[in-house]
Order: structure tokens, then sequence, then C-alpha cells
């Protein structure tokens, strides 16, 4: 039953999830980690015990969405962090100005609060959310199938969803978690992930099925679920945020065109603006009590292409091979 989020969550209702959450976990089949010793396998799909099971047991309880939120969805290294940058800036371009914008200062993570992490005594409270303005700008990894009916049923609320080629995100995956590996695990080689990411044992996993279930609503809900492709958004950024402004109710008008906003906002956002930026290269991000990320580690190279430079030809035929049947009849082609 969801908890209304205008008066805290009762010690009674926190104990209800902490005690959902650990009988659940107690039955979980387990696989191989990738940034943490273990996954645990829940209804499809493979999740951190600690972070992602237990953030989804608390947006299922107590999450109530808004009418006028705004969602980004997403599968880890597929374009999140550039994404939530494009939005916060699109919706609030009228409130500043490019040389006092929140972005400069702080990463765009910070700017656009990750729903799974807000976990009561995670040193977050679902309450931080209800203090926020509308429209509010909520991001999530979790698949499609498990958010909670009333984000998914809601009409009004608009959901992004970005994908990218499954051998850039195995490689940007692969290189970002292994950095969040605690030193007492070895780290994972290439080729073991390249195995986990195949069978579909990664996090939130499996890509395919991630990729495929907001695919597919989007396509039977095209105004309520934006699908969005990362190489797409490099090859023609301004096409795309035009579309994207226009999605989330905040379309550029031509004044706005003429007068070189969309360019203002993919300049701001680009990845040479971005990581470059002082906060962006010496920050810390609490994604919970356990996990802190380096900012910097959000930026890379953001290219397209670079997991061939890691990946055999012999895998990345392999992949090819995998995402082809996987997306057989589909209509979404992802790579190449
Ligand atoms: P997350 O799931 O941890 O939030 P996410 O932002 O989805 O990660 O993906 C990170 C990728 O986006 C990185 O790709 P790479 O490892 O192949 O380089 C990162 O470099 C890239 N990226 C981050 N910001 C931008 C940006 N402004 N423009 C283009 N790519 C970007």
């Amino acid at each position: 039953m969801a908890a209304s989020l205008t008066s805290p969550l009762c010690d009674q209702q926190h104990s209800n999830s902490n005690e959902r959450y650990e009988e659940t976990l107690a039955k979980l089949p387990i696989g191989k980690g990738w940034a943490t010793e273990h996954l645990v396998h829940y209804q499809g799909f493979w999740l951190t015990p600690r972070t992602a099971l237990k953030g989804l047991m608390w947006i299922q309880d107590h999450f109530n969405p808004r009418a006028t939120d705004i969602f980004l969805a997403s599968s880890p290294k597929t374009g999140t962090t550039w994404l939530k940058a494009l939005i916060f800036a699109i919706v609030n371009r009228t409130r500043y100005g490019i040389s006092d914008h929140p972005l400069l200062t702080a990463g765009p993570h910070d700017c656009f609060p990750f729903l799974d992490t807000y976990v009561d005594g995670n040193n977050r409270s679902l309450h931080e959310l209800d203090v926020l303005p509308s429209p509010r700008l909520l991001s999530t990894h979790l698949p499609l199938g498990l958010l909670p009916n009333s984000m998914t049923d809601d009409q009004s609320c608009r959901l992004v969803y970005i994908c990218r080629d499954p051998k850039d995100v195995l490689v940007s995956k692969w290189l970002f978690l292994n950095k969040l590996r605690p030193r007492q695990l070895p780290p994972l080689s290439l080729e073991e992930a390249f195995e986990l990411f195949c069978q579909g044992v990664s996090h939130y996993g499996p890509y395919w099925n991630h990729v495929l279930g907001y695919w597919k609503a989007s396509l039977e809900n095209p105004e309520k679920i934006l699908f969005l492709k990362y190489e797409d958004l490099k090859k023609d950024p301004f096409v795309v945020v035009k579309r994207l402004g226009e999605f989330i109710g905040h379309p550029f008008s031509l004044e706005e065109e003429s007068g070189g906003v969309v360019e203002g906002i993919l300049k701001l956002c680009s990845f040479e603006n971005l990581s470059n930026l002082e906060v962006n290269k010496t920050s810390v991000l609490k994604y919970s009590r356990d996990i802190r990320v380096d900012n910097r580690d959000f930026f890379r190279k953001g290219e397209v292409g670079d997991g061939n430079n890691y990946l055999t030809e012999e895998m990345i035929q392999r992949l090819n091979a995998i995402i082809s049947e996987k997306l057989l009849g589909s209509g979404l082609e992802l790579g190449n």
C-alpha cells in the first residue's frame, strides 16, 4: 500500500518494507556481481541486493508520483548523466543564465535525483523528494516491469528512456564498476564481464530485456514514453533536444530556436564542457550509505563505438548475434 509522501513514514511502514526486503532477499538466486560480490535475480532482472533491490521495495511501497513528474529511465552507462544535464537545462532555461547556471557548480546527478537510492535510513529519505518543486526530475535504472503501477499507469507524467550500443555499454560499465569494486575482491577481467553480460548477469540486466520493456511500452504509449538512443543524440543533438523539449512540455519557441537557445544548452551539457568543470573533476557523489562515486568517473570518453577498441572480433560477433536474436521481430536495432 502506498504511503502519502506528505507525512513522514511511520516506524511500522519502515519495518514492513524492511521485513519484505529481508524476506525477499533470503529467497533469491544469486549470481556474480561486478561491483558487489553478488547480484540477486528478482522477477527476471539482476539487481544489487543492498542498493537496487532495497530501493525497489521502497519505491514500490512508498513512492507517490505527481502528474507533473518527469522521469528519466536508463540501464546504467547508456547516457544518463548527459540526459540529466540536458533535461535539467531544458526545464530550467528561463530561470538561469549561462553564467550562473547550477550545472556549472553541481554535477548532473546532484541536479537530478536518483529515485532508486531514496531508501529511508540510507542517509536520505523519500521525504526529501516531497519538498522538491514541480516538475520534479527523477531518474531510475529500474526496468519498466518493476516500477509501481502508479508510475506507469499515470498518463500525465512523462518518461524518457535512453539506450545505447550494448558493446559500448558493456565496456563503459566494466571500466566504471571495476573502480567501485571493493579492494578485497579481485578485479573483474573483461573476459569475465563479457561472459556475464552475455548471460544477462549485469546490473539491471539482461540489458536487452531492460531495453525491450521500455521500447515496447514506448510504441504502445508514445505520448508518455520517449525512447532515445545515445547514438542519435551524438549524431543529431539539435533535433533530439528539440524533440525532448516538446515531449516534456517545454517546447522551444521559434525565437528561442533562432536566438541560439538550443545550441547554448547543447554547449553547456557537452562532454567537453561538463567534464572540464571543477565540480565534475573533484567532487564526490554519495549514491547511498555505502557507495560513493567520483564525479569524474561519469565522464570517460563519451564516444560512439569505443567498445570495439576493447573487445576482440570474436566477442563483437558473438554479442552482435545475441542482440540480433533477442531483438528479432521487435523493430528495434541496437549497435551494428
Ligand atoms: P550512469 O549509469 O553511471 O549514470 P551514464 O551517464 O549512463 O552512467 O553513462 C556514462 C557514459 O556516458 C560514459 O560513457 P563512456 O564510458 O563510453 O565514455 C560517459 O563518458 C558518457 N557521458 C557522460 N557525459 C556525457 C556527455 N555530456 N556527452 C556524451 N557522453 C557523456
